[in-house]
C-alpha cells in the first residue's frame, strides 16, 4: 500500500485517474472484508450521490483491531498522556483495547444499542473516548462525537438532529489548569432532547455530579458486568459509520455523514503514505477526537494500520509551553502532527522551550486545520524537525474524510505554504466565479474535485438536499470545497483559505451566520455582522459589528455580556475577539450586507475599500472606519 518513491507516485496518480475503480480495489483488497463488493463504484455528482464497494461487507474495527492480535498483539495500540505531567501516563496493548471495546461494545448492547443507532459521545481526550467510538462501530451504530468545548446547546441541537437515544460523557474533564464540568453540561443539554434513554458517564474528575436512576450509568460498574466476547457486526460497505457535525455558511451546522468501507480505505491509506508509517513508530496528533482530524489520524487510520496512536488529554501550554517536546521526549514519537496555530503560540514562548528537550525519535512532521505561513512552517521544520524531517502541509476538511492535498513525507519535494500535490484518487479543478474550468499552471481559483475518492462525504444526516446543495450545485458536475486555492508554475497546490462565510479561528471551523445568530439572541443587540480578520496565533480572529438599540451605557460590560451569550449559545471558541458597535451596517439596496468592506475595515484597510457607490447608505461607511478596534 505504502508508495516508496517520487517516480511510484507518479505512476500511482497516473493509474488512479485512468482506472480509479482499479486502483482503489487494489487498496480495498488489502483489507479484511467479510464478503467482497460487487460494484467498486457508483456515483452521480449531479444528485451529489457516490457509492464505494457497494455490496462488500466488513466492520472496520476487525481492520483497527482484531487482525492485528496475531502479530501485534503485544504493541501498544494507544499511548494515553494526561493533563498533569505528574500522573501516570497509559500504554493500551491491541489485545487490552480489543477487549475494552468489546466489553463497552457489550454495555452498549445491554442497553438496547442496535446497528444503525445513533449514540452521542461527549468525553475529554481519554483512551474510553476512543474505546467508545470503537465500540460504536463494533455493534454498527452510527457514533456522533461532539467537540468538549460545545455548550449545553450545542450538544442539544445535535442530539436533537440525529435523534441520539445514548449519550457517554464524563463527570468532568482537565483542561490545563482547569477542570471543566462534562455530565453537567450534558444535563442542561438533555432538558432539551427527548430521544436519550440513558446516559453512561465515566469518572475522570471524581466531580460530583446528579446521576438520575433509570437514565445514567457509571461507565466503571457497566464494564465489570458483561462479557468481553462480542462478535463484529457485519456492516454494508456503504452503511453509515458516524455522523461529524461542522460549520457552514449558513446558520445550523451539517451532520456529515461518513460510511464503513470507503472511510476506512481512504483514511488508512492516506495515514501509511503521507506519514509514511513504518511499523513501530509512535505517532502523535495533536488534534481532539472531537474533529475530524481526531477520528481520521488518532483513531482509525493509524489503528486499522497497526501503528500507535498517542492521546494527550492537556493542551499545548500547561504546565508550560514545553508540554509538546516533553512528551515527545518521554515517548519517543516518531510523528508530530499538529496545527499552525499551535506552532505560532509556541513559537511565541520562544525556543527556551525547546532547548533541552530531545526530539531527535522525531521523523517526521505534519501540520493541518489552516494555511500555514512561511514563518511557522520554517520554525517548525528548523527548531522542532532538525531540519531533517519532512514536514507535511495537509490540506483536508470533515466532508473529505481524509488528507486530499499533501506531500508524501520525504518523497514529494517540499515548499514551504504549499499541500503541494493531491494524492492518488484526487483530481483537483481550479474554477472562476463563473465555473469556468482554469487550465494550466500559474492560476487561482476556487478549488474544487472533479471525481470521488473514497472518503468523499455521503450526505448530510437527514438532508440529502442540502448535502447536493452546498457542495455539487455551485459548480455543475464538480465537488466545491469552499476554499481558495493557487496552482503555481510547478503546479503546486496552495490553500489560500475560505471563499465562503466561513472563518477558520485557530482552525476551528466557524460560520458567520452561525455566531450572528448567537448574538442577536443577546438582549439589546438589534443586527450583527462578523467577519475574519488576521490574527497573530489564532490565523483569523472574530470580529462583530453590532448594532445595538440603545448606545451601551458601560460598553466592556456588554461586550463581556454579548461573549458570554455566545459562550452559551456556541461554545468558547466562537467568543469575538474585537466588537464594534455600530449605528448601521454597509448593505446593498436589496439588503445584504457587504462583508468585503467589513472585511478591509477590520483589517485596517480604509483606502481599498473598494466601490462603495451602490451602498444604500454610503455615510455608515465613515463612522464604521472611524470607529474602527
Ligand atoms: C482537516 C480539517 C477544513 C478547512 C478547509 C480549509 C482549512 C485545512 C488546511 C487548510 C490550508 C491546510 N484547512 N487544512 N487550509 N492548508 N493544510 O481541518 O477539517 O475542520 O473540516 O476544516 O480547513 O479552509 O476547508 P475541517
Amino acid at each position: 500500500m505504502r508508495i516508496q518513491t517520487f517516480e511510484q507516485y507518479q505512476e500511482a496518480y497516473n493509474q488512479s485517474v485512468e482506472d480509479p475503480e482499479g486502483f482503489w480495489a487494489e487498496i480495498a483488497q488489502q483489507f479484511t472484508w467479510r464478503k467482497p463488493w460487487k460494484k467498486v463504484l457508483n456515483w452521480n455528482f449531479n444528485e451529489g450521490v457516490t457509492k464505494w464497494f457497494e455490496g462488500g461487507e466488513l466492520n472496520i474495527t476487525e481492520n483497527a483491531l482484531d487482525r492485528h492480535l496475531a502479530e501485534r498483539g503485544e504493541q501498544s495500540a494507544i499511548i494515553w498522556e494526561p493533563n498533569d505531567p505528574d500522573e501516570r501516563s497509559v500504554e493500551i496493548s491491541y489485545r487490552v483495547l480489543h477487549d475494552r471495546v468489546c466489553r463497552f461494545a457489550n454495555v452498549l448492547k445491554k442497553h438496547g444499542v442496535q446497528k444503525g443507532d445513533r449514540v452521542c459521545i461527549y468525553l475529554p481526550m481519554v483512551p474510553e473516548l476512543a474505546v467508545a467510538v470503537l465500540a460504536c462501530a463494533r455493534i454498527g451504530a452510527i457514533h456522533s462525537v461532539v467537540f468538549g468545548g460545545f455548550s449545553a446547546k450545542s450538544i442539544a441541537d445535535r442530539i436533537n438532529d440525529a435523534q441520539c437515544g445514548m449519550v457517554i460523557t464524563s463527570d468532568g474533564a482537565f483542561r490545563g489548569p482547569k477542570v471543566i464540568p462534562m455530565k453537567e453540561t450534558v444535563d442542561d443539554a438533555l432538558e432539551q432532547c427527548n430521544s436519550v434513554k440513558n446516559v453512561i458517564v465515566m469518572a475522570r474528575t471524581r466531580t460530583p455530579v446528579s446521576m438520575l436512576k433509570g437514565r445514567d450509568l457509571w461507565w466503571e460498574e457497566e464494564v465489570k458486568h458483561v462479557d468481553s466476547i462480542c462478535p463484529a457486526e457485519p456492516m454494508n460497505a456503504e452503511d453509515p459509520l458516524f455522523i461529524l457535525y461542522t460549520s457552514g455558511s449558513t446558520g445550523k451546522p451539517k451532520g456529515v455523514v461518513h460510511t464503513c468501507g470507503g472511510y476506512m480505505v481512504y483514511a488508512t491509506y492516506t495515514f501509511t503514505n503521507v506519514f509514511q508509517y513504518e511499523p513501530g513508530e509512535v505517532h502523535f496528533c495533536t488534534a481532539d477526537i472531537g474533529w475530524i482530524t481526531g477520528h481520521s489520524y488518532i483513531v482509525y487510520g493509524p489503528l486499522c494500520s497497526g501503528a500507535t496512536s498517542l492521546i494527550f488529554e492537556g493542551v499545548p501550554t500547561f504546565p508550560d509551553a514545553s508540554r509538546y517536546w516533553k512528551i515527545v521526549e518521554k515517548h519517543k514519537v516518531n510523528i508530530l502532527y499538529t496545527a499552525p496555530t499551535a506552532i505560532r503560540s509556541l513559537m511565541g514562548y520562544g525556543l527556551h522551550f525547546v532547548k533541552d528537550h530531545d526530539l531527535s525519535s522525531l521523523t517526521k512532521l505534519g501540520s493541518v486545520g489552516e494555511p500555514i505561513n512561511q514563518e511557522a512552517w520554517h520554525w517548525f521544520k528548523i527548531n522542532i524537525g532538525r531540519n531533517i524531517c519532512p514536514l507535511v502541509d495537509t490540506w483536508w476538511q470533515t466532508e473529505t474524510g481524509g488528507i486530499m492535498i499533501a506531500p508524501l513525507a520525504g518523497i514529494t519535494p517540499e515548499k514551504p505554504s504549499f499541500a503541494t500535490l493531491p494524492l492518488p484518487g484526487v483530481q483537483p479543478v481550479l474554477v472562476d466565479e463563473n465555473g469556468n474550468v482554469l487550465e494550466g499552471n500559474g492560476v487561482s481559483g476556487n478549488l474544487c474535485i472533479k471525481f470521488p475518492w473514497p472518503g468523499i462525504i455521503r450526505t448530510i444526516y437527514g438532508d440529502q438536499l442540502r448535502n447536493k446543495q452546498t457542495y455539487f450545485s455551485t459548480y455543475e458536475g464538480m465537488y466545491f470545497t469552499g476554499d481558495g486555492c493557487l496552482r503555481d508554475e510547478d503546479g503546486y497546490y496552495r490553500i489560500t483559505g475560505r471563499v465562503d462565510d466561513v472563518l477558520n479561528v485557530s482552525g476551528h471551523r466557524i460560520g458567520t451566520a452561525e455566531v450572528e445568530n448567537a448574538i442577536n439572541m443577546h438582549l439589546g443587540v438589534v443586527e450583527s455582522a462578523i467577519v475574519g480578520y488576521p490574527h497573530d496565533i489564532k490565523g483569523q480572529g472574530i470580529y462583530a459589528f453590532i448594532i445595538t438599540d440603545q448606545k451601551p451605557e458601560d460598553p466592556e460590560m456588554f461586550r463581556k455580556g454579548i461573549a458570554a451569550t455566545v459562550s452559551r449559545i456556541i461554545g468558547p471558541i466562537a467568543k469575538p475577539d474585537k466588537i464594534q458597535f455600530v449605528s448601521g451596517l454597509p448593505k446593498t439596496r436589496s439588503g445584504k450586507i457587504m462583508r468585503r468592506i467589513l472585511r478591509k475595515i477590520s483589517e485596517g484597510q480604509f483606502d481599498s475599500l473598494g466601490d462603495t457607490s451602490t451602498l444604500l447608505d454610503p455615510a455608515v461607511v465613515e463612522e464604521i472606519k472611524e470607529g474602527a478596534l
